[in-house]
């Protein structure tokens, strides 16, 4: 084992097992797989009232992705969750236990050298627990202690500018509404959240065209859609129950373009588990065409797509161009085809990786119908030039006249099942005008003005001394954060750092001086409290917020809820300070709904709506046309295409999930879909490249960034011969984000850890 430097163990894999990529995604394999998945962790009762519940009117929602049900009006039908869902609904739902004994049998500094797939094994946390100063194990605290430590912790700051108050995107609207106000009243915007990691460029991108951050498509829209373009998202792994929706639109006679520098499984052929065809029958082939951009190759391509539909309109005026939409509901069409005019199609073909050929089918395929989706996650959103992706994305629609029409639209596919809600709780580092005003004058104080942290910022900030307290509902910052060297110690510089979590996670290792775990209920667990049986309520990737209502007995009886931890928090930090009647909220969640529903523009009625069946809609203007920017008009713009000219040697690397995790959460070594079993420190590359650079599979390689003269490495990557364009290596996340350059970023601070240059230093054995 190479010794490591920030801690994080780093075992050379040697028994990595490569077989050809699979052709058909989800089918029986993997509905067998979920099952066995779950009753590796739980015994028979428990794993099928778990998953006979899971979506259900009368149950909880997801913890995985944040894709719709099926039918928005009944919520899901039995068993209609995917492999990934019952994987991480098993993680939660798992017998194994963290007690304070174990705490005491292993150290830190021992815990440390464990992998995080093991760490995460070790099951769910039963109490809260300390590490105190110059210690070297964890022991346990009372949660009262526990507070009241952390609250004088807070107190004594010379600013609350001193505290930052990470979020990642499970915690529901109740506790994450609290958890602001609670913030706010404390006097700090320092509220960063796993979005500003994820699909904050498609906020701004949104923001700035459409007047919403967020998508404009219902469920219902794929199913009648002539044509559904997927950018930059592997939807057999991180959101399968979308497959569903897209053997819809094939049924319909709608076609699909698969845009990515890897064939993804999902793309070739799919099974659907629900349906008796789906077990026996040969699949649905899924992708029509596929583009297989360079990385980051997807400005080019959009650009060269318009550029290809200018010249058809061209040819036959008001065939292509929807000039009734564009004339009422939007502006800057000149500027944008003078632009068009400029580029040189061959040279964006060039930057794209697609043939001219390819990018006239796709134009072909484009031109054909108005009800055109455009889908797209992290291979759009996490690079430098990811809010201009966006906008070109939106440029394309507006062309078309293709948004807010039935089956036409915008889709940023999610990442959290809740990370949706939780920015429309408030959760931000920008504190919104309307939700600002609402609170100060409800409860009598001044939230601060000036923005906050983002995630970046924060880590910036910590690394340079000027943040003391570290808290963390939920999340795993230090792996899911660029720069894991540099953001290590930014931790380390804390004085406490505080995680609310469900298991052990490396930033529970890697800490400040002082650590405090907090153990919260999942969203599996039934959550009583003064007032009897409670449930909490989220927001799906297309605006519907129902509820999740809990169906296990907690993993351990001193777990505590995420609004109540929220509540007890405020009530030992702030004191007489605050007007909130925290007490009243932590005991009846319909006391925090209606304080929601007061602050926050849509929720009216809340209570009431969300307890119907399937939940409700949040307000979406751009849905019906009614585009909310300031001139009320939807704005075409003018985006440059990113330069990647690489240097001999140089590769551009992207970061991905396996098949076998969620995000930091490692639950196997395989990625089945890739034929990539036993390891995950593996590097795919192009044939020709490997030839060029004397290389062949099996071989290992250290990687090497060297972003602004600053020299990052990983050591000790498998070599996996795969088909992804030439220049160009995938790896992945979180192994490889040692090498994401914290100062690397996008206009919104969203790393770019989808285009990071790297080289190759062959291993000296
Ligand atoms: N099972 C499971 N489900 C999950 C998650 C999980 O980890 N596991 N994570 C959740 C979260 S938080 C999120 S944000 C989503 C993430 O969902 P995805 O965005 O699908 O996740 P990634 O693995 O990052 O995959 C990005 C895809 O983009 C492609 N890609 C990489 N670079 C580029 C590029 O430059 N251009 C284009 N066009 N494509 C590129 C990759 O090949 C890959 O197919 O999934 C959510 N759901
Ligand atoms: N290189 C690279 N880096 C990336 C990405 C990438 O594609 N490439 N993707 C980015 C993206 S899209 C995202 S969203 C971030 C993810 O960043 P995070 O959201 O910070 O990370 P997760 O791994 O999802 O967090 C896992 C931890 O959450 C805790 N947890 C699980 N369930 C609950 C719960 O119900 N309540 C509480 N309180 N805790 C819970 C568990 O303790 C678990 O260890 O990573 C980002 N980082
Ligand atoms: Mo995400």
């Amino acid at each position: 084992m190479k010794k490591p430097t920030y801690t994080l163990p780093i075992e050379k894999e040697e028994n990595i097992k490569i077989s050809k990529p699979l052709d058909t995604a989800v089918g029986m394999r993997a509905v067998t797989s979920s099952f066995a998945n779950g009753l590796e962790q739980m015994d028979w009762l428990k794993c099928s009232k778990a998953f006979l519940t899971l979506n259900q009117t009368k149950g909880f929602d997801c913890p995985s992705c944040a894709w719709p049900d099926p039918k928005p009006s009944e919520r899901s039908s039995i068993a209609e969750y995917c492999e990934n869902g019952a994987k991480a609904v098993a993680e939660e739902a798992t017998e194994s236990r963290v007690t304070p004994d174990f705490f005491a049998q292993h150290s830190v500094a021992e815990l440390n050298t464990w992998s995080e797939r093991d760490l995460g094994k070790t099951g769910r946390i039963t109490h809260p627990m300390i590490l105190r100063k110059g210690a070297t194990h964890y022991e346990p605290i009372s949660w009262e202690d526990a507070f009241k430590h952390i609250g004088k912790k807070l107190n004594k700051l010379k600013s609350p500018d001193e505290a930052v108050f990470y979020t990642s995107g499970r915690t529901s609207n109740e506790a994450a509404f609290l958890y602001q106000l609670f913030v706010r009243q404390l006097g700090t915007n320092n509220l960063p959240d796993c979005s500003n990691m994820c699909h904050e460029t498609t906020g701004m991108g949104l923001s700035n065209t459409i007047g919403i951050g967020k998508g404009t498509v219902k469920l219902e829209d794929f199913y009648i859609a002539d044509l559904v373009i997927i950018m930059g998202q592997n939807p057999g792994t991180n959101h399968p129950r979308m497959l569903s929706a897209l053997q819809k639109t094939k049924r319909n006679g709608g076609k699909i373009i698969a845009v990515n520098p890897l064939e993804e499984t999902a793309f070739k052929k799919f099974k659907n588990p629900q349906e008796i065809r789906g077990w026996i029958g040969s699949g649905t082939p899924v992708s029509d065409l596929f583009l297989q951009v360079k990385i980051n190759g997807d400005l080019a391509l959009l650009k060269a797509i318009m550029c290809q539909l200018l010249e058809m309109e061209e040819e036959n005026p008001g065939t292509i161009f929807d000039h009734e939409f564009i004339k009422k509901h939007t502006d800057g069409l000149e500027e944008l085809i003078a632009d068009l005019k400029q580029q040189d199609v061959w040279e964006l073909s060039e930057a794209s990786g697609i043939p001219m050929g390819e990018i006239q089918q796709a134009a072909e395929m484009i031109s054909k119908g108005k009800r055109m989706i455009i889908c797209w996650a992290m291979g759009i959103t996490q690079h430098e030039n990811g809010v201009a992706n966006v906008q070109e994305i939106i440029n394309l629609l507006l062309l078309r006249g293709s948004i807010g029409i039935p089956g036409a639209g915008a889709c940023p596919v999610r990442g959290h099942s809740n990370v949706q809600g939780d920015r429309t709780m408030g959760v931000w580092e920008q504190l919104r005008p309307e939700l600002k005003k609402r609170m100060e004058e409800k409860w009598d104080f001044e939230a601060p003005e000036e923005d906050g942290y983002n995630a970046v910022t924060a880590i910036q900030a910590m690394h340079d001394n000027k943040v003391k307290v570290f808290f963390s509902m939920g999340g795993n910052l230090l792996l899911a954060a660029p720069d894991t060297e540099y953001t290590a110690k930014g931790m380390r510089n804390c004085d406490l750092t505080v995680m609310v979590s469900t298991k052990p996670n490396r930033n529970h290792l890697v800490t400040g001086k002082e650590a405090i775990i907090l153990p919260c209920l999942g969203r599996t667990e039934k959550d009583i409290q003064a007032m009897g049986e409670q449930f909490v309520s989220v927001e799906n990737s297309m605006g519907i917020v129902h509820k999740s209502e809990g169906v296990l007995p907690p993993a351990s009886e001193h777990l505590m809820s995420e609004p109540k931890i929220v509540c007890e928090l405020a009530k030992a930090t702030l004191g007489k300070k605050t007007k909130v009647d925290w007490q009243a909220m932590s005991g009846n969640y319909d006391l925090i709904r209606d304080n929601i529903e007061e602050c926050i523009t849509g929720f009216d009625d809340y209570n009431e709506r969300v307890r119907r069946k399937g939940g409700f809609y949040l307000p979406n203007g751009p849905r019906e046309q009614n585009f909310t920017t300031k001139a009320g008009k939807a704005h075409f713009t003018l985006n440059e295409v990113p330069d990647h000219t690489l240097k001999a040697g140089e590769y551009l690397m992207t970061t991905l999930r396996s098949h076998d995790q969620f995000n930091t959460t490692i639950y196997d070594n395989n990625d089945k879909y890739r034929g990539i079993e036993n390891g995950r420190r593996v590097a795919m590359m192009n044939a020709d490249d490997l030839k060029a650079a004397g290389l062949k599979q099996g071989d290992y390689v250290d990687l090497v960034s060297h972003y602004n003269g600053v020299k990052r490495v990983a050591p000790q990557f498998m070599i996996v011969k795969y088909d992804i364009p030439q220049q160009s290596i995938a790896t992945y996340f979180p192994e490889a984000n040692v090498l994401v350059p914290i100062d690397q970023y996008s206009k919104t601070h969203t790393p770019a850890s989808k285009s990071v240059v790297v080289t190759l230093r062959k291993e000296v054995v």
